[in-house]
């Protein structure tokens, strides 16, 4: 399959291309932007290989999206390119609306003119785009208590969510008023190798080993609900195979911790693969909480385990102890972001 995927260079985005190029053999081109969270060496062993090429732009450009869709011809959209980090909506929300509302609008237009006018037969019939988006369009449940299911009601309370959810409905929308076979999913918190060390696991992972102090936000009691990167990659692969065009999956790793015991767990592995550095646990700080902090997310994906046929196959303990070992054994992947290099320069271009 000619797959376009936007975002590639991401977390998620680098993980899915992988998956998709080197297990599947499916042709992909990568649209990215290159912003601060994109790392070009996650996508390394593409380098040279016939079934992938990234091209270097915006999804916020009509132009380019037209030119993209004209001439790779793609049978399958996956769209993942967005600002992903809450704290940095908190502080800078305008970036969010752009990239996530706007230029998911960009893409869903393209789309349907690419849908509209060049597909016809069975290739029309098979053509699918599918909306990455995350369980925090929900909102917060009560510590300890509850999941969210399809027919739970939106009630976004960060810049970040608001955007998500925003995009969330334009993409339904494309599908209720023109047609267009979009298909959303919302995931749960992903972690493993290749996140951008500002998220809550790389960041601690490597602070506890450059022996800097571990904040831990509000009282650290706040419930996300992790999943493996890699779960997450072929749990897209399948709704994109098996989800039905206007419905939503809700995917998660049924693997509901609090962020303290993250930490904490983070720490011991390190204590026993670095035991000079130890005890890490002494790092652990309590610091001011995040502004409208959610409480708890927790997914039940019932649904997508019913009608994909797919499971979360990763346990957290497992596949955390995997992360650690992946971080340490790759400082060339990290060192230059912790060094504070601009995406751009780590690629030989200027900004
Ligand atoms: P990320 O921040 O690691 O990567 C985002 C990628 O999008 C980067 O490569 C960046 O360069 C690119 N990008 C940003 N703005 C762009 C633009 N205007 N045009 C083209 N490319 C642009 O994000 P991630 O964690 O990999 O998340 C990927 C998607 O999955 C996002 O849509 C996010 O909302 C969603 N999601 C993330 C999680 C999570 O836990 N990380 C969970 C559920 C859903
Ligand atoms: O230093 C920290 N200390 C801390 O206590 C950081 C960075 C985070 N936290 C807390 C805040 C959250 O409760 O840890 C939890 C996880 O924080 P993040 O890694 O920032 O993730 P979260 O805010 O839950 O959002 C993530 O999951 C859903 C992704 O960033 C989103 O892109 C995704 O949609």
């Amino acid at each position: 399959m000619r797959i376009l995927v936007t975002g590639g260079c991401g977390f998620i985005g680098s993980a899915l291309v992988l998956h998709l190029v080197l297990d599947l053999g499916h042709d992909v081109l990568t649209l990215d932007a290159l912003t601060y969270a994109a790392n070009p060496a996650s996508l390394k062993p593409l380098d040279g290989h016939s079934r992938h090429r990234l091209v270097h732009g915006d999804i916020c450009n009509p132009e380019l999206a037209a030119e993209l869709f004209a001439n790779f011809r793609p049978e399958a959209v996956i769209h993942l390119a967005a600002e992903s980090h809450v704290d940095r909506s908190i502080t800078g929300p305008a970036a969010f609306i752009w990239t996530n509302v706007l230029g998911t609008q960009v893409m869903l237009e393209a789309a349907r003119a690419y849908y509209m006018a060049e597909l016809t037969g069975p290739e029309k019939e098979n053509f699918r785009l599918l909306h990455v988006s995350t369980d925090e369009v929900y909102g917060s449940l009560p510590l300890g208590d509850g999941f969210f299911t399809e027919q739970s009601c939106y009630n976004p309370r960060s810049p970040y969510s608001a955007s998500k959810a925003a995009s969330d409905h334009l993409a339904r929308a494309w599908h209720h008023t023109y047609g267009l076979p979009v298909v959303v999913t919302n995931c749960s918190n992903n972690y493993g190798p290749r996140q951008f060390p500002e998220k809550l696991i790389p960041l601690q992972i490597l602070n506890a080993i450059s022996g800097k102090a571990l904040a831990v936000y509000g009282d650290g009691l706040n419930e996300r609900d992790w999943i493996h990167v890699e779960d997450h990659a072929r749990a897209l692969v399948a709704t994109l195979e098996k989800g039905r065009p206007g419905e939503t999956y809700l995917l998660g790793g049924r693997s509901v911790r609090s962020n303290i015991s993250v930490v904490q767990t983070i720490c011991a592995i390190l204590d026993r693969l670095r035991p000079d550095g130890g005890p890490h646990a002494r790092l652990i700080g309590f610091v001011a909480d995040r502004p409208g902090h959610d409480r708890r997310y927790a997914i039940d994906p019932g649904k997508a385990e019913t009608e994909l046929g797919w499971h979360p196959s990763r346990s957290f303990e497992d596949g955390l102890e995997d992360t650690v070992r992946w971080y340490v054994e790759n400082p060339d992947w990290w060192r230059p972001i912790r060094e504070g290099r601009y995406a751009g320069e780590r690629l030989g271009l200027t900004a």
